[in-house]
């Protein structure tokens, strides 16, 4: 069976496929598209024009699977060393902070796009109640004993969550926004993420520099305080609320 991710350099959701497959030790080829630019062989197979797809070729037959949850769950079906718990119960609920971790990359976009000052703070808010929610689940979750969403192994909520705290590492070198204030079980999830070689191994060196770019280019609030750290060093963000 071959396997190729089409990808884009900056995608998060295309991440945690490539997470789950360096975890299981699945070898696969990663082909990047340009979404600005979408070639039409990548038209024709996605469905709903997005990354990631998987193709899986086999028999020299292939079939292109869409949407990074279905990807995930097949992975999980199709290979060894599973990401999810054995227990019903548990795998219900790792299934369900997979959807919230979904929810919160929808924040963060709305975070970067905000245009107004009023609406960043607003979004910057809302962002750090979700993160309540997680710290709350942190401290109720049973099994939180061990460095991972989980207690001791490294799941799925793991491979979703490693891509969006590395938006909030690209947020810091902007400004502090409290994002995760007194949300201890969090911050330290963050750390164990940042530190698993597959989580890191998910994106290419320039991502950092490609991320910055992308966020300085988008015309929103956050973009107009790059522009003003660049001109006065830096900036910290005046609080009117
Ligand atoms: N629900 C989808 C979301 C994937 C998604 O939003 N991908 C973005 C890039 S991160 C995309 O391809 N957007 C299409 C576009 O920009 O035209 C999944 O989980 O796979």
């Amino acid at each position: 069976m071959k396997l190729i991710l089409v990808s884009h350099p900056l995608c998060p959701y295309v991440q945690r496929a490539a997470i789950s497959l360096t975890e299981k030790g699945v070898p696969f080829e990663r082909v990047d598209i340009d979404l600005a630019d979408k070639p039409v062989w990548f038209k024709a197979i996605s469905p709903l024009g997005k990354v990631p797809l998987l193709r899986v070729q086999r028999n020299g037959e292939e079939t292109t699977i869409f949407e990074s949850a279905v990807i995930l769950e097949f992975l999980e079906e199709t290979h060894a060393d599973p990401l999810h718990p054995a227990d019903p119960y548990a795998r219900a609920r790792h299934r369900a902070w997979i959807e919230f971790g979904s929810a919160t990359l929808n924040a963060i976009g709305r975070f970067y796009s905000a245009s107004t000052e009023a609406g960043f703070l607003a979004e910057s808010r809302a962002l750090s109640g979700m993160f309540d929610r997680l710290e709350a689940e942190l401290a109720d979750g049973a099994d939180r004993s061990g460095l991972w969403f989980g207690g001791d192994s490294f799941s799925l909520v793991d491979a979703v969550y490693g891509p969006v705290f590395r938006y909030l590492d690209a947020f810091d070198t902007i400004g502090d926004f409290d994002i995760l204030d007194n949300k201890p079980r969090v911050k330290a999830w963050r750390q164990s993420l940042g530190d698993r070689a597959s989580i890191r191994d998910a994106v290419a060196p320039d991502y950092p520099q490609r991320l910055h770019a992308f966020l300085q280019a988008k015309g929103s609030f956050l973009s107009t305080l790059i522009h003003r750290n660049d001109q006065a060093g830096s900036f910290a963000l005046a609080r009117s609320a």
